[in-house]
């Protein structure tokens, strides 16, 4: 046997392993892990939400953990807890309601894992629990939709409805808080019926039936905090015996593939546009938390807003 070949081919052997560990794993950095608590599927704009933050995170190399907490604050906080027993990297949630965040917050801070929100705010009085706040300026979504009636509906008195989102969350109240100041001191524009809906098309339809039941032929303008709700209110306009889009104004926030449908098929009148693609943003925040780079408290989604008019031709452009 010829020994020297062989010594040269495992001179050769060490030199590629060297090379290939200076480039490769033991100098490369560790693979993040995210825990990412999500309110739950109660509507299309979250599932688009979903698949948008599990795509993202798949594509930023980060390793997920997702729960989702079927609208219930509870599970939320018991899937934050188990993301900080995990000693995770960062934890990102959804807040399905404002208030009551603090003592698991506090928990979260104790561990030295930074807190992400995503989508909706809360209130807190220790700002220093999360490091930033991803998501839309829902008050100004609801500016726009009364904006859009005041220039669309007219008449000497004008009967609305309000289906509000889930009670106590941040889109709910501030979609509420947005419309009311732009119809304030506008005499004519009265909100007749306010009620939840939790932004699920089950309860709109049967809230909307509700409303039809004790207002009947005198509401002329449905404004529903999500296009869920809408769809659902829309099937009940239609079952009593009313067209959605001419005898009742339909006005909707989320601008889904949905009210899109319901645009063209001149059911819905206008939504304005939430963008729930918030996931290659999330990573990028989470990797920026993560080397320590500073970021602003508050990060805004850009958005529009989208009319009867001009769905056909928008539609095939929507991602969600
Ligand atoms: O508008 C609604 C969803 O928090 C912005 O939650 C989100 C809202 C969205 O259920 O459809």
């Amino acid at each position: 046997m010829n020994h020297f070949p062989r010594r040269h081919a495992l001179a050769a052997l060490a030199g590629a392993a060297l090379a290939l560990s200076l480039t490769t794993p033991a100098f490369a950095q560790k693979k993040l892990t995210l825990g990412f608590a999500q309110v739950g599927a109660e509507s299309e704009w979250r599932t688009a939400n979903t698949a948008s933050i599990k795509d993202a995170a798949a594509k930023a190399g980060i390793n997920l953990k997702f729960s989702d907490a079927q609208q219930k604050q509870e599970n939320q906080i018991k899937a934050i807890r188990s993301y900080i027993a995990q000693k995770v990297d960062v934890i990102a949630f959804a807040p399905v309601v404002t208030t009551g965040w603090d003592t698991v917050l506090k928990e979260a801070k104790a561990a030295k894992i930074p807190v992400v929100l995503t989508d909706r705010s809360i209130e807190t009085s220790d700002p220093s629990l999360y490091v930033t706040m991803i998501g839309s300026d829902f008050t100004e979504e609801g500016r726009k939709a009364a904006r859009w009636m005041l220039d669309n509906v007219k008449g000497d008195v004008v009967h609305i409805v309000e289906l509000q989102g889930t009670v106590g969350s941040a889109p709910a109240i501030e979609r509420k808080k947005g419309f009311e100041e732009v119809i304030a001191g506008k005499g004519s524009y009265k909100i007749i019926r306010s009620q939840t809906g939790d932004f699920t098309r089950a309860k709109g339809k049967e809230v909307m039936e509700a409303f039809l039941k004790a207002e009947g032929k005198k509401i002329n303008v449905l404004y529903a905090h999500n296009d869920d709700m809408a769809i659902g209110a829309i099937q009940a306009i239609e079952e009593a015996g009313m067209k959605p889009g001419k005898d009742v104004i339909v006005i909707s926030v989320d601008a889904v593939k949905g009210a899109f449908e319901a645009m063209m098929a001149g059911k819905m009148n206008v939504s304005v546009e939430c963008n729930p693609l918030l996931g290659p943003q999330l990573m990028d925040i989470v990797k920026d938390v993560v080397a320590g780079k500073p970021l602003p408290k508050r990060i805004n989604t850009k958005e529009g807003i989208f009319t009867a008019d001009i769905a056909a031709k928008e539609f095939p452009n929507r991602k969600y």
